[in-house]
């Protein structure tokens, strides 16, 4: 029997079977979120650090973008005249244990391993993604076809996101299209750059955007098509988040080819 705070409700399932995502409000306590804030803070700093070296990795830029190879994480730099830094890290577990236990904790792998209806999972993919003030927008996308090259389970990759901090619509909380993973991978921007193929034309589509603001420690599950982005953060405080994505145990992660079994079994 599985623990009631892991086990998927009806309700849960329904969602995100007919819109694509579900959320849980406060699933980590404030002291784990603290941690989690340290954690987040000290990659960044080394991240930092390390990309100052004078052997560092150059840094790459795609359209206006700049992305570098640092520690073993793939970082895209918030770069402009008025913000230096790093907007997105991509994996981190490897460089902080803290992270790493976020990654094996069944209150966040039980409820996606339901959802693909396995017992075991291993690891997709972890990000850290720190949106300071004046944090620029993420354009409408899909994971899907993003993932797409490198996966080798794609129909069984499920992602979340763990809000580190309140997310709100001033501060550039997920906004996610209800139902939109049920068009399955949809019409890129053909138009704007290399990345632009990555991002979803959502003028196409009928639906409207929704927020998806919720408080710290929460989590919010998704299909790997549902269409989502988020606003530039308006406000003076951070906005932190961790995102992960599972797939059945003894796959490959997408980044680094690695394999990364789940520790546990529900
Ligand atoms: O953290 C955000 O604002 C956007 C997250 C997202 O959609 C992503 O990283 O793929």
């Amino acid at each position: 029997m599985k623990p009631p705070a892991i086990a998927l409700t009806a309700e849960e399932r329904d969602q995100f079977e007919k819109l694509g995502y579900f959320s849980r409000p406060s699933v980590f306590t404030a002291d784990e979120i603290d941690e989690m804030r340290c954690a987040a803070e000290d990659v960044h700093r080394k991240v930092l650090e390390a990309a100052d070296q004078a052997d560092a990795a150059p840094v790459e830029q795609v359209d206006n973008q700049k992305y570098q190879e640092v520690l073993g994480s793939t970082i895209k730099w918030e770069w402009n005249e008025n913000l230096r830094a790093v907007r997105s890290m991509e994996p981190v577990f490897q460089i902080d244990a803290r992270m790493a236990k976020v990654i094996d904790d069944p209150r966040v792998w039980g409820p996606c391993a339901e959802v693909i209806g396995v017992e075991r999972l291993s690891l997709f993919s972890d990000k850290l993604n720190v949106k300071r003030p004046g944090g620029a927008p993420f354009p409408f996308h899909q994971e899907g076809p993003y993932w797409a090259y490198g996966a080798e389970d794609l129909e069984r990759v499920i992602t979340l996101i763990i809000y580190i901090d309140e997310a709100t619509v001033d501060n550039g909380c997920l906004w996610v299209i209800p139902g939109s993973h049920r068009y399955g991978p949809l019409e890129s921007l053909q138009d704007r750059g290399t990345l632009g193929r990555l991002y979803t034309d959502i003028d196409r589509l009928d639906e409207s955007p929704v927020p998806v603001a919720l408080p710290e420690g929460s989590v919010a599950f998704f299909h790997r098509d549902i269409v989502h982005g988020s606003q530039t953060n308006r406000t003076d405080q951070d906005r932190r988040a961790y995102l992960l994505a599972y797939q059945p145990e003894g796959l490959h992660q997408w980044r680094n080819g690695e394999q990364r079994d789940i520790g546990e079994s529900i």
